[in-house]
């Protein structure tokens, strides 16, 4: 009888999966992946790079993070999980967690009954994740992944990123920056796979392999490609596919492409594997940039490594958009709600360049929005609680919501929506520079795929547009932004509060004691509304705000243009006086690559250039002079404004 209870007890332990335990300990180190410069980058243990993670859908895992820095806090986001009844595991600090300080650990601890594939961890605090914090994850579809629906040898994991030589503590000043007026982003000097360079890797011919190519990389995509060696796609983002084969791929930071790759029955030669940077995403493209990194399919180690491997044209890599789901899940029906996004870089006050989402800039609350959720009762359903500057938006219980984002920016970003897959129902073609973006028009668009394409990052075209749908099926607190992080540095996201009323009420939703004390120990609030008020939850005086507006009704691109003018009109010189540290031949470059704007135009534009510059030299002055009191607000605006509840 005991034996039998004990034999099912083991198998019932089966079924709902093992727990797998990871202590990490954070630490600063020193590593040289590129081959190039050693240089500062956070290790794991004391080890670099970090560990790979492997376990089996229906697994617990437990992931006590110990914050080793002496002086920075941390935290861990496992990208793609969907964390249903576990929001606070997610990672994000003031959104779903405390921020774990020094000497603290926080222990994640969820399970994965409904993911599968490839994923990454990371850290989601202050671009920690450029400094190497970050490593693969990888979930089996069932024991040895036998419930993968196609075949295959062997399995291989490629990840790939872009290097810096120094860390994000030595960029950001420098980025978020009055004398960085345009945003530009620092240049990688490197792309890496496997954390090193010039790779090998040994092949056996005639073997099919399941390749998964994850981009743990913080900004630029990358374009891959083997030799001679077609890619046949069977998942993204950890949702299988039906297999389109390819032959380049186009992979931004985030998104991961598992293909199965059949080897050449002969042994006769080595092929490359190439890796190149969408180099439209650089702001300058310095002449000693390798554009393109080389590694090495082996067939045969004792014959000689390939050359690198040139191609006609950069156009032919696989479109996503085209992909159908293994699993096909139909076109979801009009949306319930719908959300409309416009992304817009812009200059504050402070001279330095954010990104804006409509109108607001992402600034964290000082009580976490899960906190927020689960402290205000029957307010919790209002967005207004949550901070004027959080751009927090409530999500009902199940209902089906379309995002529409329209990309008011020349470059590319790759959004990333926590808690989710979504479908992607549109996405439109770029539009060139010397044409004005091209909002989704609900009235006049593409046909919707019958079963759309579905992942958790996805690109949006310079100045275009994308349409995506999901089901709010994951009560939670939900991060969506963009995957680059100098861009959410500079605040590009949102929040989105599924069902708050169903995660008061969920006793897995309730903080934990390990993560009440974190929030102890670093001082955090967890209980009130954005600003820390339990009382009078309307009442948002001392929240964090963003920099106020530049005074004089200058807009982000008229500000740019504004700079622009005056370093090319002729009372540039006194601009620069007042700009005080402005390197005049950088700024011109940098706006001229930032606008592309050709010499031409602007010699066309001479008169009014000249009027500008007058306006410029200024509005600049008094915009300096206001700067002062910008910054005294800038510390806690005093919020009084009272909304009607909902
Ligand atoms: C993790 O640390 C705990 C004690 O803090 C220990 O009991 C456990 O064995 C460790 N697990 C692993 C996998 O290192
Ligand atoms: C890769 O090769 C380049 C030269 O081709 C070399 O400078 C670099 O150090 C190598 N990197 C690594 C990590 O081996
Ligand atoms: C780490 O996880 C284990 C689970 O094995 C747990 O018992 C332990 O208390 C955790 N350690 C710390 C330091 O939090
Ligand atoms: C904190 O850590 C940094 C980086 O390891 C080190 O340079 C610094 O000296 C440390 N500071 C203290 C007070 O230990
Ligand atoms: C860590 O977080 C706490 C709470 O927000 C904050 O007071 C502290 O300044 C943070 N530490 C650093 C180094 O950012
Ligand atoms: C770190 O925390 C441990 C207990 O978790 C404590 O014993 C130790 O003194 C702390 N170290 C520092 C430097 O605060
Ligand atoms: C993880 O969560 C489960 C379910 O709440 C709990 O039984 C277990 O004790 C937790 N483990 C740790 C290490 O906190
Ligand atoms: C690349 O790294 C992964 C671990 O992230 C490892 O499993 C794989 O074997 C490595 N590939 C090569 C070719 O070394
Ligand atoms: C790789 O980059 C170099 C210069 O950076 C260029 O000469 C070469 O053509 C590129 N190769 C490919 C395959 O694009
Ligand atoms: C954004 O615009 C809305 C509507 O015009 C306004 O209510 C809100 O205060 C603005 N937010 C910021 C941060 O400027
Ligand atoms: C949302 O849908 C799920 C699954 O279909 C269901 O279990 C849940 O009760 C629904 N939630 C609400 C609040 O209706
Ligand atoms: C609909 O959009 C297409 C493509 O953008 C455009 O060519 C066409 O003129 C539009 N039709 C209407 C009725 O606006
Ligand atoms: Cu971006």
């Amino acid at each position: 009888m005991i034996a039998a209870l004990a034999l099912l007890l083991l198998c019932t332990q089966q079924v709902l999966g093992a727990t797998r335990v990871y202590n990490w300990t954070t630490g600063w180190g020193y590593a040289n992946p590129d081959g190039i410069k050693s240089r500062p980058i956070i290790t794991c243990n004391g080890q670099f790079p970090w560990p790979d993670v492997r376990v089996t859908k229906g697994d617990r895992v437990v992931i006590n993070l110990t914050n080793g820095f002496n002086n920075t806090n941390t935290t861990l986001h496992v990208h793609g999980m969907f964390l249903k009844g576990e929001t606070q595991m997610d990672g994000p600090p003031f959104l779903s967690q405390c921020p774990i300080g020094p000497n603290d650990t926080f222990t994640y601890n969820f399970t994965v009954p409904d993911n599968v594939g490839a994923y990454w961890y990371h850290s989601h605090t202050d671009a920690q994740y450029e400094d190497g914090m970050r490593g693969v994850f990888i979930i089996d579809d069932g024991e040895n992944n036998e419930n993968f629906p196609y075949e295959y040898d062997e399995e291989m994991v490629l990840q790939i990123g872009e290097w810096y030589d120094r860390t994000v503590a030595e960029l950001k000043p420098a980025f978020m920056n009055y004398d960085n007026p345009t945003g530009a982003e620092p240049i990688p000097q490197n792309l890496l796979i496997n954390n090193t360079r010039n790779l090998t890797w040994n092949v056996e011919p005639d073997k099919t392999y399941l390749l998964r190519i994850i981009n743990t990389g913080g900004f630029v995509s990358q374009y891959f490609w083997i030799e001679d060696h077609d890619l046949e796609v069977v998942e993204i983002d950890g949702v299988q596919t039906e297999k389109m084969t390819a032959s380049m791929l186009y992979i931004t930071v985030a998104q991961r492409y598992t293909v199965l790759l059949k080897t050449k029955s002969s042994s006769d030669k080595n092929y490359a594997i190439m890796q190149k940077y969408d180099d439209t995403m650089l702001d300058v493209i310095p002449n000693a940039l390798e554009l393109n990194q080389t590694s090495y399919m082996m067939y045969d180690s004792s014959k000689t490594k390939p050359n690198q491997s040139y191609v006609d044209s950069l156009d032919d890599f696989l479109d996503d958009f085209y992909l159908v789901p293994y699993e096909k899940q139909e076109l979801f029906p009009e949306p319930d709600h719908r959300i409309e996004l416009d992304v817009v870089m812009d200059n504050l006050d402070d001279g330095i360049n954010y990104a804006f989402f409509n109108n607001i800039t992402y600034v964290a609350p000082k009580v976490p929005a899960l906190m927020t959720a689960l402290s205000a009762g029957k307010y919790a359903t209002n967005s207004y609680i949550y901070g004027t500057n959080t751009h927090t938006i409530i999500l009902k219980a199940n209902e089906t919501v379309e995002l529409v984002l329209n990309n008011q920016d020349t470059g590319t970003h790759p959004f990333h929506l926590h808690g989710h897959v979504f479908q992607t129902i549109v996405r439109a073609p770029a539009v060139d520079d010397s044409d004005s973006p091209v909002a989704y028009n609900a009235s006049n668009h593409t046909s919707f795929p019958k079963y759309p394409m579905r992942r958790d990052t996805l690109y949006v075209r310079p100045q275009s547009n994308f349409v995506i749908r999901f089901k709010a099926d994951n009560p939670g607190v939900w991060f969506f932004h963009c995957h680059i992080e100098w861009h959410l540095m500079q605040g590009l996201a949102i929040v989105l509060i599924e069902d708050p009323l169903t995660l008061q009420k969920t006793a897995s939703q309730q903080l934990t004691e390990n993560h009440k004390r974190v929030c102890k120990n670093v001082g955090v609030a967890i209980e009130g509304n954005a600003a820390g008020n339990t009382t009078d939850w309307f009442n948002l005086m001392g929240q964090n705000v963003q920099v106020k507006p530049i005074p004089g009704g200058f807009t982000a691109r008229g500000y740019v243009a504004f700079v622009f003018s005056c370093v090319a009109g002729v009372l540039g010189l006194i601009t620069i006086t007042i700009y005080g540290l402005m390197d005049l031949q950088n700024v011109e470059e940098r706006v001229i690559e930032d606008l592309d704007i050709s010499p031409a135009e602007l010699l066309e534009e001479d008169d009014e250039e000249i009027e500008a510059s007058r306006v410029c030299a200024t509005s600049k002055r008094s915009s300096l002079e206001e700067q002062k009191i910008g910054e005294e607000q800038k510390i806690g605006e005093q919020e009084t404004v009272r909304p009607l509840s909902s």
